[in-house]
């Protein structure tokens, strides 16, 4: 079976309706801090669990039999920032107590979210490489960094299959974000239904990678699916998804909404994102695993109006 945790996040609801899809709710078990209730996930089984009591982790993998685990419990950038002693215990631990796991044969797989938040200042920002030097200078983005580090070591000493991606930020409607420095990207949808205006906390002209979730779930599967040996990247591949800044964005929602208007007061998230790339280059998940994009920026942004109307609606 399949062990999901932060199933009842922005990427793990999503995830979840995924490999319920493919897979059948039997043999997915969602786990999350929330108490259970009927509509809260697609999964054919659901655990209220603490990812940081391995004792409780271990059972679970046990009971189910789980060979698969998408680790996707985390602090995101702005919580993080908060929160830093927390945030590296969440954020590390887990991560490494199913490294172990695999390592005993206890598992055959893992995911792993890393970020572009690993990469920092002191690199040009465009078009940043697979391999260049990581210098975080954020509690999640240092996690992120410590993480991919680990996996890593236990894929070269230990032979561990965990595979990870540097996502960018994230967009979708389904789930709303938590804490993150890119959510701008997402509420500024929900405002602009709501309101018709968004205040944005990042500076007009700071162009940043994103992602459609629908593209985000594809390119993890793609690369959980591909030949293991086909892989070259072990820490976490590079995923540029689009970049754009949110003038940029703003001026997209007005080619649907020619009444929204935006203005910018940045708050303390702009200093993270002036430490991450503006775009990526993400050449290397191409070659090894065939990385492919179905939304660009207008695509997403029809598909999100389209859907927020409807689901805000029902308010
Ligand atoms: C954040 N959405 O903003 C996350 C992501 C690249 C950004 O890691 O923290």
């Amino acid at each position: 079976k399949i062990l999901i945790t932060g199933a009842l996040g922005q990427i793990g609801t999503e995830l979840t309706n995924k490999l319920v899809e493919i897979h059948g709710a039997e043999n997915v078990v969602a786990s999350g801090l929330d108490r259970w209730d009927k509509n809260l996930t697609s999964a054919g089984f659901y655990e209220r669990m603490d990812v940081t009591n391995t004792q409780l982790v271990r059972q679970v993998i046990k009971d189910y039999e789980i060979t698969t685990v998408y680790h996707l419990a985390s602090l995101l950038s702005g919580t993080s920032e908060k929160q830093p002693l927390f945030a590296w215990k969440l954020n590390i631990e887990p991560l490494l107590q199913f490294c172990e796991m695999a390592k005993e044969g206890l598992l055959k797989k893992i995911f792993w979210p890393s970020s572009i938040a690993v990469f920092g200042t002191g690199i040009p920002k465009e078009n940043v490489g697979q391999e260049v030097v990581l210098n975080p200078t954020t509690v999640y983005g240092i996690s992120k960094m410590a993480g991919e580090k680990w996996c890593e070591y236990y894929h070269n000493k230990f032979g561990v299959d965990v595979r990870s991606i540097r996502y960018p930020g994230l967009i979708s409607w389904k789930t709303p974000a938590g804490g993150g420095t890119t959510d701008y990207a997402v509420e500024i949808f929900y405002e602009a239904v709501e309101q018709g205006k968004y205040t944005s906390f990042i500076s007009e002209n700071t162009g940043m990678p994103m992602l459609y979730m629908n593209d985000a779930i594809k390119a993890t599967l793609d690369l959980m699916n591909a030949p293991k040996e086909n892989l070259t990247v072990h820490t976490a591949y590079n995923l540029g998804g689009m970049s754009f800044t949110p003038k940029e964005l703003a001026e997209e929602i007005k080619k649907e909404m020619p009444d929204f208007t935006i203005d910018y007061q940045p708050d303390f998230r702009q200093q993270i994102a002036d430490s991450w790339p503006a775009s990526i280059d993400d050449s290397v998940a191409k070659k090894d695993w065939g990385l492919s994009y179905d939304y660009g920026i207008s695509e997403m942004t029809k598909d999100m109006l389209e859907n927020l109307k409807v689901k805000l609606a029902k308010n």
